[in-house]
């Protein structure tokens, strides 16, 4: 079978750029870099068939005049002439993948498409629409591959269980359960960097000269944060990867001088931690290692930060979501405030660059803006970013507010717009949101 992957461009959705004083914009994020982990595994898992992996991320970075979607859509589907086209989707990112569908069957009636990733998984239903033939959520390489075979075989896809199919006027859920897959461990799959090559020089964070990957240690988290939209994909669970087969896969990317850990909460469990960072030092494998750490871990247990910092750690990503312990609290961020200064603490004793995130809600008044540019001005870092909580369908905090959303707009879903009524005006709460982009001790953007 010929099967075209096309991984989705980025939302270009962004009021808090569009409001923020002339002086912070260069500091705002504009984009978050990297290859799609997640279509590189739906790759490995169908390697035996003709197999495109096409980044417009990476396209749309590296081409100066880029062609629209529909126009590069038109074209790979007219050159490689797949039998099956599957897309990702992220809630910023859903219409494109809609989009990607639409062109294609354009091109090509007979065309199967098939759309996994984290929004199909929350919300499979609201992914019903004339251009989708096949849902597939969860962790489902397993359940693609099912779906290539029925369709090599011209076997009815009633046949594979657990998929949802297209019957014109909804999508239902075919019978059966399909066989349990161990994602993270026995049935973890080696994702396939090689068809991303054309795009390795897109794959450059924070002004470094070498390409960077992402590589998973864990899938899920067991905490429970409202406004996150990840335990939800995972259900609660937490899954962790073995450390010899991510040795071996650190082995395996000589291009990737630069390795950003994919996991949603990365230190979880401590001995898993220092044991893998053993094993990266026995090694000598050298990598810049970036990843997401929460504030409690950093300041209970200084000692691992510090091992992580002699194996390569020297970026980390930080939520620290608010200032105010009521706030974490409702957040059910299980980490008290106090904990980011000792954080913060931990990190630059270790050489480690952080990037805090604050979460701004929407009924912010004055008061509060100014409370947390203090805050924040106290507790400096070298990047912090600012973006709006946001209700991310699926989500808990989704469902406690869903009465107070204004825009429905998906585009809009990726924290850098407002989807609900501010207590400042509009564009004054964009306007405050982009000014903090200035609090930080660092010069450079990121
Ligand atoms: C890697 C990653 C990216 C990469 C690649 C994504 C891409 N497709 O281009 C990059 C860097 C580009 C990216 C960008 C963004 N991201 Co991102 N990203 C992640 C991250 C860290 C890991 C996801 C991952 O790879 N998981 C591991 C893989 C193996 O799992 P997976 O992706 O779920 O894929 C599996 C299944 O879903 C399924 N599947 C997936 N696709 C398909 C397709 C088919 C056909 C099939 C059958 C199955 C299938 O099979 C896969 C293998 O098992 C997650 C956080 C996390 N830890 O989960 C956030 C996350 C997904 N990102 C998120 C967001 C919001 C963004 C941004 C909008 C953020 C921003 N404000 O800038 C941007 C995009 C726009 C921009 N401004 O740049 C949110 C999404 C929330 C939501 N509800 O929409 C997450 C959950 C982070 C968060 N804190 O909430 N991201
Ligand atoms: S915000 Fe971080 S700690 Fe909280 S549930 Fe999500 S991944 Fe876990």
């Amino acid at each position: 079978m010929k099967i075209l992957l096309i991984n989705t461009p980025r939302s270009p959705e962004n009021r808090i750029l569009e409001f923020a004083p002339e002086a912070a914009k260069p500091f705002i994020h504009k984009k978050l870099i990297g290859p799609p982990l997640g279509l590189m595994t739906i790759a490995a898992v169908v390697k035996d068939h003709d197999v495109l992996l096409f980044d417009t991320k990476g396209e749309f970075d590296l081409t100066p005049d880029p062609p629209s979607l529909a126009g590069l859509v038109k074209r790979l589907v007219h050159e490689f002439k797949p039998d099956i086209v599957g897309s990702t989707a992220i809630t910023s990112e859903l219409y494109y993948a809609l989009e990607i569908f639409t062109e294609a069957k354009k091109a090509n009636p007979r065309i199967i498409s098939v759309l996994g990733g984290l929004h199909p998984t929350l919300l499979p239903y609201d992914c019903f629409h004339p251009s989708v033939d096949v849902v597939c959520q969860g962790q489902c390489p397993h359940i693609f591959r099912d779906v290539v075979q029925a369709l090599e075989r011209k076997s009815s896809l009633e046949t594979v269980p657990g998929i949802l199919l297209n019957n014109g006027s909804g999508l239902i859920r075919t019978e059966g359960k399909p066989r349990s897959w161990d994602a993270a461990n026995a049935d973890y799959l080696l994702p396939d960097r090689a068809p991303l090559k054309k795009w390795i020089n897109a794959y450059k964070v924070g002004g470094s000269p070498d390409p960077s990957t992402y590589i998973f240690t864990s899938l899920g988290c067991p905490y429970k944060c409202t406004f996150c939209s990840i335990w939800p994909q995972f259900k609660g669970k937490y899954y962790q990867r073995t450390i010899e087969s991510l040795i071996a896969e650190l082995h395996s990317i000589p291009d990737y001088p630069v390795v950003r850990f994919a996991d949603a909460n990365t230190v979880v469990d401590l001995g898993f931690m220092n044991a893998l960072f053993d094993r990266i030092l026995e090694e000598g494998i050298r990598k810049t290692i970036i990843m997401d750490i929460r504030a409690d871990v950093a300041a209970m247990h200084p000692g691992i930060i510090s091992k992580m910092a002699r194996g390569g750690l020297k970026v980390v990503i930080c939520g620290f979501e608010s200032y105010r312990d009521e706030d974490l609290k409702k957040y059910r961020k299980a980490s008290p405030a106090s904990d980011i200064a000792k954080a913060i603490k931990v990190f630059h004793d270790n050489d480690i660059m952080i990037r805090g995130n604050y979460v701004i809600p929407n009924d912010y008044s004055e008061d509060d803006f100014k409370a947390l540019e203090e805050y924040s001005a106290g507790n400096p870092v070298v990047y912090a970013g600012y973006t709006i909580l946001t209700p991310m369908p699926g989500t808990v905090f989704y469902s406690q507010v869903k009465k107070q959303i204004t825009d429905h707009d998906y585009l809009k879903y990726n924290f850098f717009n407002s989807v609900m009524r501010t207590t400042l005006s509009y564009e004054k709460f964009h306007e405050r949101v982009g000014s903090l982009w200035l609090i930080k001790s660092g010069k450079d953007v990121i």
